[in-house]
């Protein structure tokens, strides 16, 4: 029988492709990751508490491999046949986030992997958003942008035959997991030349930009890579003197001693030039860099004080004050890992110190008393997914500053999961597990 290879060691070598990619197309992000990478090695050596931290958590591999990345599909065969594609690669369609609200015509999920020892060998996530082109007001346009989209095959014969023969298989052995990797690729690739003619691209840019990105291309490219780092503020401040253009704010929560979901900031997407199909030349602006800082997991009463907090604080136009401001509206929401466990806000991972070990847990011990007793251990477990109004700031500056007129969209999850052809998992039972399942092996309950 052939030796398959784990969908970890797929994932990994698929992640690496696409970042070498991306890199060579858009060098300003490789430069970004070099950046990245300079200002984590610093932060590691100089932090030698979150170093030790980061290594108890089994995290430290993984921060060099870590990133994520953003696509954008057209129609529901296309997202079906990725959720099969990124099955392959062992990342499932995590969570539900709606858009439209935010004037951006699309909804989407998360492909990534959902257990921690997965997590921890890779944690490679897809934003993957469909196009709701019901949201195109003008019916021919729409008709048109339908009818371009059922012409194109965003997917090789050959990446659509290697997903089915992983499907038979149960896996796929080394050269087969190659070969996929680089027909897979194939779908993310950049194309300078667009399937259109520059009057059908500009009536579709005109409705929104994001429709003409989605409709007038071969495949669904790459929009950005994001690495994940320690010290965001300082990324964004070095950023211009590595020739890097930041966004304006950085995205989520404030600074904090004890960091919660995920803070982000990209930079300007790079206007190209594009050919189009009657010869016309042109240019596209979809393609940026971005970076990420990531922090614990907030349960749902967590998550709805981090809500409520951040539509107080509003949003501002320079990010030096804005921060100052979030900090100031976030006093409400404790900044100390006891706190945050004490009050429920947080997920944790539990573990058995060495005295826990020599002395373990009894029926009835409760985990207070455990801790108390410095026999068993609380980390917060890392935030894994998205934010929903993080991710409009992040579209809203690709899009132009002018703001473009609001769709007057509303969540439509089971739209979604119909389309997907499986529900999206629910990202609270996912946390919710690891922390029980970490509770279990130290024998505690
Ligand atoms: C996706 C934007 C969302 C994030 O990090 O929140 C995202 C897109 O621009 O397609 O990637
Ligand atoms: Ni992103």
């Amino acid at each position: 029988m052939d030796n398959f290879l784990t969908s970890d060691a797929i994932r990994t070598l698929f992640s690496q492709a696409m970042s070498a990619m991306y890199q060579q197309e858009v060098p300003q992000y490789g430069t970004l990751t070099q950046l990245v990478n300079d200002v984590n090695e610093r932060t590691l050596e100089n932090d030698s508490a979150l170093r030790e931290r980061l290594a108890a958590a089994d995290e430290l591999a993984r921060l060099d491999v870590e990133r994520h990345g953003a696509i954008r599909v057209g129609t529901q065969e296309e997202l079906r046949t990725l959720r099969e594609m990124f099955a392959v690669m062992g990342m499932m369609p995590v969570g539900y986030y709606d858009l439209s609200q935010a004037g951006v015509p699309v909804h989407s999920t998360a492909f990534r992997p959902i257990t921690d020892r997965d997590l921890n060998r890779n944690p490679f996530r897809v934003f993957t958003s469909l196009l709701r082109l019901e949201l195109i007001e003008d019916a021919a346009l729409r008709d048109k942008a339908r009818a371009i989209l059922a012409a194109r095959d965003i997917f090789t014969p050959a990446c659509r035959a290697l997903i089915a023969k992983h499907q038979q298989q149960g896996g796929l052995n080394a050269a087969d997991a190659a070969r996929f990797v680089d027909e897979a690729l194939e779908t993310f690739r950049w194309h300078a030349h667009t399937t259109v003619d520059s009057g059908t691209y500009h009536a579709l840019n005109q409705q929104h930009r994001l429709i003409a990105d989605v409709v007038c291309f071969r495949g669904c490219h790459i929009n950005h890579l994001t690495p994940r780092t320690m010290d965001i503020d300082s990324v964004q401040t070095l950023m211009p003197t590595r020739g890097i253009e930041p966004k304006m704010l950085i995205e989520g929560p404030p600074p904090r001693r004890v960091p919660i979901l995920l803070r982000q900031t990209s930079f300007k997407a790079l206007e190209e030039a594009v050919h189009f199909n009657d010869g016309q030349p042109g240019t596209h602006t979809a393609r940026f860099g971005e970076i990420e800082q990531r922090g614990a997991a907030l349960t749902p009463k967590g998550r709805a004080l981090y809500d409520r907090l951040l539509a107080e604080a509003g949003t501002g136009k320079d990010n030096q004050q804005h921060q100052q401001h979030l900090s100031e509206v976030f006093r409400d929401f404790p900044d100390d890992e006891q706190s945050l466990r004490e009050q429920g806000l947080a997920w944790f991972r539990y573990r058995l110190t060495d005295k826990g070990v020599a002395q373990p847990p009894r029926p009835g011990e409760s985990i207070d008393s455990l801790l108390a007793e410095g026999r068993l251990l609380a980390e917060p477990i890392t935030y894994e997914d998205f934010l929903p109004v993080s991710a409009a700031g992040i579209f809203q500056s690709n899009l132009g500053d002018t703001g473009q007129a609001r769709s007057a969209g509303n969540a439509r999850r089971a739209d979604f999961e119909a389309a997907l052809g499986a529900p999206v998992l629910d990202e609270m039972a996912l946390y919710a597990e690891i922390q029980q399942r970490s509770l279990a092996r130290c024998g505690v309950q």
